[in-house]
């Protein structure tokens, strides 16, 4: 199966594994998927938000619900022994796709959002306290700063944050001066979901490590779109969303060190995860299963494995070359006119997205002008607003690549930004 990695990826090919990017839009949103003769075809670039579905993948999930849907490690019967199976596998295959040491170091959750929390309250509240440190950065998606933020109040710890420079940039220099022998967590996002940026992780794990404290790497923009590797970035913990890979939602990834998992206490407590209890007291499942309390996502998780298999099909350097390619273009085209603002570094230093405002235009009126073209992108703070106070914006507009999305496509986005600067004139 395996692909050369310096040819690009067969966009026109991979294109016939996503029906939906044959749909067309802008007919009556009470009847999803039905077109009414006067609507557009589909230009999907909200990919930071949610990557659409391969056929690959969604086939997982109904032989799934057709074959074998049953509880898992609950039943002696063929069926769920098949599930049980089938789900423990996938911890083994999201391992392997992260280099991690095996399903031990994978849990599941529901996102990123509940892996991040799930750090938060079951390590972050039982060790923080007056005294102790949390740096964070300036370009945190909501998910990381409002969690620490939040248990920083609770348990007296401070929560400091790493400038971003004029330009997007993480300054790693100031980075060098937070981070403090009373520093206990460095949360950083892998790639920023608003700046583009690509962050120097492994360099903040070093400095980190220094110090004693836990890195906890945001890959939600990272893991779908690079090749991620926890061993090579020493992350003490990293967090993604199945539903940005290729993947259903409901499904996302905690990775922890295992003796760093070890350690820790649960985060929820319930069925699935104990393994003795008395009126008393109760002990606990071995990893990971000790924080997958209650009936998991089954069918999410075993299809997150097939995603995994999808995306290393395609090769994680050619997905990152092809969206980086597209950026890069993109970013060139926008920055043509000089009423429009792209945010974070130059188009060769970002990952696959571009966030923009155009002088004049609202991003949701912009938003709403390219939907009229069947241009899906995202306007609004994109779960960023202390960075967006700092860039002096309410709102932007983005747009997000991903595999299936072709140059066309960005220019398509080109002509439709300077048919709302016309209007907007
Ligand atoms: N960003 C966007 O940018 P969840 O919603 O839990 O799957 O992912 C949260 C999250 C955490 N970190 C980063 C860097 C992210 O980009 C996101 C999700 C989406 O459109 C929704 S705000």
């Amino acid at each position: 199966m395996g692909v050369q990695e310096s040819e690009p990826l067969d966009v026109e090919r991979i294109r016939e594994d996503f029906p939906i990017l044959e749909r067309r839009v802008g007919g009556d949103v009470e009847s999803p998927g039905e077109g009414d003769g006067d609507d557009t075809p589909l230009i999907y670039l909200d990919n930071a938000a949610t990557s659409q579905t391969p056929d690959q993948v969604v086939d997982v999930i109904a032989d799934y619900y057709r074959s074998y849907n049953s509880n898992v490690h609950r039943g002696i019967h063929s069926l769920s022994q098949e599930a049980s199976v089938a789900y423990e596998q996938a911890h083994d295959r999201v391992a392997d796709f992260v280099n991690a040491d095996g399903r031990e170091e994978v849990v599941f959750t529901k996102n990123t959002t509940e892996a991040e929390n799930l750090v938060a309250y079951a390590w972050g509240l039982a060790e923080l306290g007056p005294g102790d440190e949390v740096v964070l950065t300036e370009m945190e998606h909501h998910a990381s700063l409002v969690t620490w933020q939040q248990i920083g109040k609770r348990t007296g710890a401070d929560v400091k944050y790493v400038r971003v420079d004029d330009e997007g940039r993480l300054d790693v220099d100031h980075a060098r001066e937070l981070i403090t022998d009373d520093t206990e967590m460095v949360s950083v996002v892998h790639v920023s979901n608003t700046l583009g940026t690509i962050n120097p992780v492994e360099e903040i794990a070093d400095v980190a490590h220094d110090h004693g404290a836990y890195v906890f790497v945001d890959g939600a923009q990272s893991v779908p779109n690079r090749p991620v590797d926890v061993k090579a970035m020493d992350a003490d913990f990293l967090a993604f969303s199945g539903h940005k890979m290729c993947g259903p939602t409901g499904i996302g990834v905690l990775y922890g060190k295992r003796e760093i998992l070890e350690e820790m206490q649960p985060y929820l407590y319930g069925g699935d995860m104990i393994r003795k209890v008395t009126f008393e007291d109760a002990t606990w499942e071995e990893l990971p299963w000790k924080f997958e309390a209650g009936t998991p996502n089954i069918a999410q998780g075993i299809a997150l494995a097939a995603a995994c298999d999808y995306l290393d099909d395609l090769g994680m350097d050619r997905v990152e070359t092809h969206e980086n390619q597209l950026a890069a273009y993109a970013y060139d085209r926008l920055t043509e006119h000089d009423d429009v603002t792209v945010y974070g570094p130059p188009g060769d230093e970002r990952g696959g997205l571009v966030a923009f405002n155009v002088d004049g235009v609202h991003a949701h009126d912009l938003s709403s002008i390219l939907n009229d073209s069947g241009i899906a992108i995202r306007a609004g703070d994109h779960c960023t607003q202390p960075l967006h106070d700092k860039l002096g914006t309410a709102a932007s507009a983005r747009a997000s690549f991903y595999v299936y999305n072709t140059r066309e496509e960005v220019d398509a986005l080109v002509e439709a930004v300077d048919e709302a600067r016309q209007l907007f004139a």
